[in-house]
């Protein structure tokens, strides 16, 4: 009984974030979302990531966290709009929450360049709902350890990009980067290994570069429809 009702569950969301991903489409959005264990460094990317280009781009932000809105409020200044959901304890968003929001909650938030999802921090179950996304980035932060990637492969083989954050604690943590992209590889050899941090600001400029690839890989998919 349990599995069925696992299997319906995944399937509606299936659906409910084609319905999205349409709505992106008509829309000319493109929608990114963030996953990646609690405290990984997911708000402080969209601090800086909002800083860097919300004069170029309008930006809004989904926020998704069990019950706080702490993070809405660090990204508000800078972002076109911010919306918070709480999940009151579960520890994913589904599609359907992101289709409500979008079509009845606040449908002006359609009229972004981009919107960035916060996940609820978590490396399991984020992993497994779709959201309708364009793409879909994972965080692993260097004090999380080596063997993530393996004791966790889903999250990142479902990524479209990863991002190897809090590389300024590099020589203070007992993290292996050459061992982290080899083992990237083997999981998933799409997906681009991005190290960052946002303390010196090292690697945001190529995180800035394959963000843009993604908006002119989307606007050339309306030319060529
Ligand atoms: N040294 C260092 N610390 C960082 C970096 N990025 C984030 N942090 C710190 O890591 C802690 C957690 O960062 P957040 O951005 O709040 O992490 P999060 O993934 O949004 O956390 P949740 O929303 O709770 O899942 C904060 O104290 C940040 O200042 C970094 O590049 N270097
Ligand atoms: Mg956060």
């Amino acid at each position: 009984m349990k599995i069925y009702l696992a299997r319906e569950l995944q399937e509606a969301n299936k659906n409910n974030a084609e319905d999205n991903r349409n709505l992106l489409y008509q829309n000319r959005v493109l929608m990114i979302n963030i996953i990646g264990s609690p405290g990984s460094g997911k708000t402080a990317l969209l601090e800086h990531t909002l800083k860097a280009l919300a004069n170029k781009y309008r930006i809004g932000v989904i926020e998704g966290d069990l019950y706080t809105a702490e993070d809405a409020k660090r990204l508000e200044q800078w972002a076109y709009q911010v919306l918070q959901i709480n999940t009151e304890g579960s520890c994913h968003l589904e599609a359907n929450y992101i289709g409500h929001l979008l079509s009845q909650q606040r449908p002006s938030l359609l009229s972004a360049d981009i919107i960035f999802i916060e996940n609820v921090g978590n490396l399991v179950c984020p992993a497994e709902f779709d959201l309708g996304e364009d793409a879909r980035v994972s965080l692993l932060s260097v004090t999380e350890g080596n063997d993530k990637p393996r004791k966790y492969p889903l999250a990142f083989k479902v990524s479209d990009a990863t991002l190897i954050t809090k590389t300024d604690l590099l020589p203070y943590c007992d993290f292996n980067l050459d061992l982290i992209l080899s083992d990237m590889q083997k999981i998933n050899d799409s997906a681009e290994v991005i190290p960052v941090t946002v303390k010196t600001g090292e690697g945001l400029e190529k995180w800035y570069q394959w963000l843009e690839k993604q908006l002119d890989i989307k606007k050339k998919r309306h030319v060529c429809s």
